[in-house]
Parts: C-alpha cells; sequence; structure tokens
C-alpha cells in the first residue's frame, strides 16, 4: 500500500520570476511581484510554490548561471525580501520550494574567478579543467568530442592557462568537480544549508543526474556523422557516483530539515529511477522524467522533431507515471517547465475556438493522473505558445539563439525549422504572465523585458476570475476534485484501457478498495461517438469540461469526461 504523506498530496506552483509580476515598473518580474499573488494562488488550491532560481546571476541562462549562491540578483529584489517571501507564503499555509543548480555556476562566480586565475590556485580542481590535444598538423583541439546541450564543444578553451574547462550547457556555466570533497562541501555550505536555515521547505534539484562524470574523458561514440560534437549524456547522466552524491545530500540536509525534494532526472529507465525515488534509497522524493514533454522529440537534439500521435502520448504517460506500479517509489504529473512550450499548443489545439475547451481537457488529465501534481505559471488561464508570425528577435532564450546561430538558419529559406523552433522553443514559456487586459497584461507598468502574448486581452487572469466557466475556474474545480477522491486521483493504480485508439485517451484510477473512476478524453477536433468500455457498470459523470448540451452518447471536439465506476 503506497503510504500517505503530505507532498505527495500537494500542489506545486512553478514560478518563472522574470516573467511572472512586476512591482516597480522596470519590466522585470520580482520578489515582491510573487509576495502580491500569494493569495491568488491560495484561490487556485496551491499548496507548494517552487521558485525558479532568484539568486544573483548575470542571467545569461536566465538564473540557471549562479555568481553567489547566497545573495539575490538585484532585480528581482533582496534577501530581505526573499525572507517576506518565506513569512508570507508559510502565513497562508503554503510552503516554498527553491531550485537547486549545483552542477555548475556562473563563470562569474568567485570559485570560478579562482579556479581560472592559475593551475596551483587552491580552487584549480574544482571545475573540471583539462589540456588540449592536437591533431598531426599541430592544431588545437577540445579534450574530447563531448557537445553542449547549447550546442557546439562543451569545452571551453582559456587562453590564460592554456587550458580547456568543461561546461555541459552555456560558455559562462562551467560543471562544479563533485569528485573534490571540498568542493562538495561548499556547495552544501552555501547552496543548500544557508537557504534550508532560512526556513524554505525544499529544493527541485537541477539537472539530478549529472554531477558524477565518467572520469576517463573519452570521446562518445558518434550520434550525428555530420557535426563535430556529440551529444554525451553516455558519460555524464547517472555516472559512477551520482547515488552515492545524492545520499550524501539526503543524510545530511534534507532529512534533518525535513526538506523535500523533486529531482530534474529527464531520461532513466525504470531499474534508474527506482534508485533515486524508492522509499528504500532515500535520495529524493520524487523526480522529472521527460518521457510526456519530450513525446515526439529526438532526445538528442530539442529541435529535431519527429512527430508523434495520441498512442505514443499515452505511451509516454504510462512510463513517466506508471513506473511506480508495485513499487514503493512516488513520481510527478506535469506537462510544462520553463524549458517547455504550452501544453495547450503542444498536445491540445491553440486554435481559438478549442484553446479553451482542450486546455480544460489537459486540466482533466493532469488532475487524474498518479503522483504529485505540479502547474506552471500561466498554464492555469491557458496560455499558449508565442504567436509563428513574430520575429526570431523576439526570441531571448540562449537555446534558441546559439542554435540559430550554430545551424546558420535563415527564416526565408528554413522555414521548417522555424516552424519547430516556434512549437518547441523554451521562449513560449516565457512570455509575461497575463493579469488583466491592461497595457502589458498588467505584468507590468514599464517596458516588458521580452514580449507579452499579442492574445492577451482575452487570455488573463481577472477575465478569468470573474467567469465561471473559465479555465481557471475549471482548474481550481479540478484540483479540488483531485482532493476529495484522492485515494482516487493522487493514489490510485493507472491502468489505460484503450491504449490503440489513435483518436480517445480513456483509463481507470483504482484504489486500494478496488473502487474506480473512469476518465475519457477525445483529442481530436472533430464530434465522434463515446463508447463506455465499462459495460455492466453504473457510470456517474463527476466532471466534463462540455459548454454545450452534454449527451451521453456523443463526443464533442476534445470533450473530457471523469466517471466515477459503482459509486455516487
Ligand atoms: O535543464 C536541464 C536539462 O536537462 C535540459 O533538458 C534542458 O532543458 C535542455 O537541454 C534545453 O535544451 C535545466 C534547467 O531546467 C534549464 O532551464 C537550464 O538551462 C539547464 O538546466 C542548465 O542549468
Ligand atoms: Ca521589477
Amino acid at each position: 500500500m503506497v503510504q500517505h504523506k503530505w507532498w505527495k498530496e500537494s500542489t506545486v506552483y512553478q514560478i518563472w520570476p522574470a516573467s511572472y509580476k512586476d512591482s516597480n515598473g522596470d519590466g522585470i518580474g520580482d520578489i515582491p511581484g510573487i509576495i502580491s499573488t500569494l493569495d491568488y494562488l491560495k484561490f487556485l488550491g496551491v499548496d507548494v510554490i517552487w521558485i525558479s532560481p532568484m539568486y544573483d546571476s548575470p542571467q545569461d541562462d536566465m538564473g540557471y548561471d549562479i555568481s553567489n549562491y547566497e545573495e539575490i540578483f538585484e532585480k528581482y529584489g533582496t534577501l530581505h525580501d526573499m525572507e517576506q517571501l518565506i513569512v508570507e507564503t508559510h502565513k497562508r499555509g503554503m510552503k516554498l520550494m527553491l531550485d537547486l543548480v549545483i552542477n555548475h555556476t556562473s563563470s562569474e562566480h568567485q570559485w570560478f574567478k579562482e579556479s581560472r586565475s592559475s593551475k596551483q590556485d587552491p580552487k584549480r580542481d574544482w571545475y573540471i579543467w583539462k589540456p588540449p590535444k592536437y591533431d598531426s598538423n599541430g592544431i588545437r583541439h577540445p579534450p574530447n568530442n563531448w557537445g553542449s546541450y547549447f550546442s557546439g564543444s562543451a569545452w571551453k578553451y582559456d587562453e590564460l592557462t592554456d587550458e580547456y574547462y568543461l561546461h555541459l550547457f552555456a560558455e559562462s556555466q562551467p560543471d562544479l568537480n563533485w569528485e573534490n570533497v571540498e568542493t562538495r562541501e561548499a556547495i552544501y555550505k552555501s547552496a543548500i544549508k544557508f537557504w534550508l536555515e532560512k526556513g524554505i521547505d525544499g529544493f527541485r534539484i537541477d539537472t539530478a543526474g549529472m554531477y558524477s562524470k565518467v572520469q576517463t574523458f573519452q570521446d562518445v561514440p558518434i550520434t550525428f556523422p555530420d557535426k563535430d560534437f556529440q551529444p554525451c549524456k553516455l558519460y555524464h547522466q547517472h555516472g559512477p557516483r551520482i547515488h552515492e552524491f545524492h545520499k550524501e545530500i539526503y543524510d545530511r540536509f534534507m532529512k534533518p530539515f525535513h526538506a523535500i525534494s523533486v529531482g530534474e532526472v529527464g531520461h532513466s529507465t525504470k531499474e534508474e529511477s527506482l534508485k533515486y525515488v524508492s522509499e528504500e534509497a532515500k535520495e529524493m522524493n520524487m523526480m522529472f522524467l521527460f518521457d510526456v514533454v519530450e513525446v515526439g522529440v529526438d532526445s538528442r537534439d530539442r529541435f529535431r522533431f519527429k512527430g508523434y500521435d495520441l498512442i505514443d502520448f499515452k505511451k509516454g504517460i504510462q512510463s513517466q507515471s506508471g513506473f511506480i506500479e508495485g513499487t514503493d517509489a512516488w513520481s510527478t504529473v506535469f506537462i510544462e517547465n520553463h524549458d517547455q512550450p504550452r501544453s495547450i499548443s503542444r498536445f491540445g489545439n491553440d486554435y481559438p475556438q478549442f484553446r479553451v475547451k482542450s486546455g480544460k481537457a489537459l486540466a482533466v488529465l493532469q488532475t487524474t493522473l498518479t503522483g504529485t501534481e505540479f502547474i506552471y505559471q500561466g498554464q492555469e488561464i491557458g496560455m499558449v505558445n508565442v504567436p509563428r508570425d513574430w520575429d526570431i528577435k523576439e526570441y531571448k532564450d540562449i537555446n534558441t539563439i546559439n542554435y540559430y546561430k550554430d545551424n546558420n538558419l535563415d527564416k526565408s529559406t528554413d522555414k521548417e525549422i522555424f516552424d519547430v523552433i516556434n512549437l518547441m522553443a523554451r521562449d513560449n514559456a516565457r512570455s509575461p504572465v497575463q493579469w488583466d487586459s491592461s497595457k502589458n497584461a498588467g505584468f507590468t507598468s514599464g517596458i516588458p523585458w521580452t514580449r507579452v502574448h499579442d492574445n492577451y486581452r482575452d487570455v488573463n487572469v481577472a477575465n478569468q476570475k470573474k467567469d465561471p466557466n473559465s479555465i481557471l475556474h475549471f482548474w481550481k474545480k479540478a484540483l479540488e476534485l483531485r482532493k476529495k477522491y484522492k485515494d482516487l486521483f493522487i493514489y490510485g493504480k493507472f491502468e489505460i484501457i484503450d491504449i490503440d485508439n489513435p483518436d480517445v485517451f480513456s483509463f481507470l484510477k483504482i484504489n486500494d478498495k478496488g473502487e474506480k473512476a473512469y476518465i475519457s478524453i477525445n483529442f481530436t477536433p472533430k464530434t465522434i461517438p463515446f463508447t463506455n468500455l465499462l459495460t455492466n457498470e453504473t457510470i456517474t459523470l463527476i466532471l466534463s469540461n462540455c459548454d454545450e448540451k452534454f449527451n451521453e452518447q456523443i463526443m464533442t471536439p476534445y470533450e473530457a469526461r471523469i466517471y466515477l465506476v459503482n459509486l455516487t
């Protein structure tokens, strides 16, 4: 039997500070802005808030490049503002999680500045430095063929000491050397303990599978023959000492502070996943896997998109939330975050006539799956991808920009790849939250740092609060039902009953007493007949997104239903 825990039943809301709410008119979201919306989050039914990095940073990767773990990025506010946020969140009975980015720091971090300064520096070994390789013509090359997630080589040459340092992400994000115990202690003290002592309730752990690199630093087998640098997960994902490192973090910090943690692991087999999140393993409470958010994507390169159908999508859900079946482990339910496009554009339909309906259908799916629920800012009001006709200059993400440059793309000739960029870019999640229909969507009274979506007069929090039929109210209601029937929706066993149906997604949730809920979602823009797959059982509708007159026999476009089976 699955153990009941508060964090399993929590609804977590992710805030991406730059684009959430600006309080002082400088065009950038900030911590006082977050504080001003806490009552709204409470109204929605949020239990835990996770904020993406708000630490001091040059913002090359929007704060995932930290230059001081113990300070706040000045545009976001001060340490005092953060302390206020902790107090105000707790006052409302909610909890606060921070983002723990410890695979790398910014190259502006004092540790790296010292490490870089000379080969003899006491912090030299805090990062990963290697000498160049020379070919027969005496030309200098990086130590191996590893590619960065943000295009090009994962190594950057530094003239000062004639060596390369490793950066799995941007050049300005040097990887820390976890093999060095002194480095680990410094990370723990500054990034973890400092904040737990301030009273935060847990962490989302960034790139949680990547700290332990295979120490031979050899070339990886070639995946893309036309490229000089290759995906190198093989030598840094779930490396030899990764579980030892996580156990150390759990035993020494998470456990004594009663903090919760969710690791961004991404790609992992069931066997490997259990090492992170089973009760017995005691490394972290839960993890993010990318089976759903990367369906149809070549995981070696986020902009290679092959397309997918509903059956692939169902399989993604099965492997992401179903992997805990019969174990003591726990999982997460999410379909959006700051690294992903908007779910309606990707898995629903963002045409005006289907936006709301398909957004509600996705809410039905998300609130009935097993695991801890995560919602990303703006998802609850049905925000969608940025318009296809926006110029490339509106895209601000280093991931998109490097890709664009590295592949010498030209918008007029490379139409297909631009369609994929528009569909998949992280920029889609980063347009400002639409609070009301005033200028700049009520996000800022100044000039927004990044463009506000053109649809904000139609899609915003203020309008939806007034409209009982809005997506916002639908999410609120669906989250309430999730808790009311938590043994079915949060803890229940998940069973797909129409895996081969390319149009409809139907599944059961079954509790320990054998009681059932039956969920059925039409994933097409067509009206189709409804077939009750549970013959001989009485079904009672408890939620549907149907605006038209409900007809049991017919499923309207993107119609979604939750039935209780033999229960009322
Ligand atoms: O993401 C790491 C990650 O695993 C990738 O999937 C990332 O989303 C992808 O490479 C982008 O193409 C984390 C953060 O969530 C992300 O925002 C940061 O950019 C990254 O780490 C580096 O800190
Ligand atoms: Ca501001």
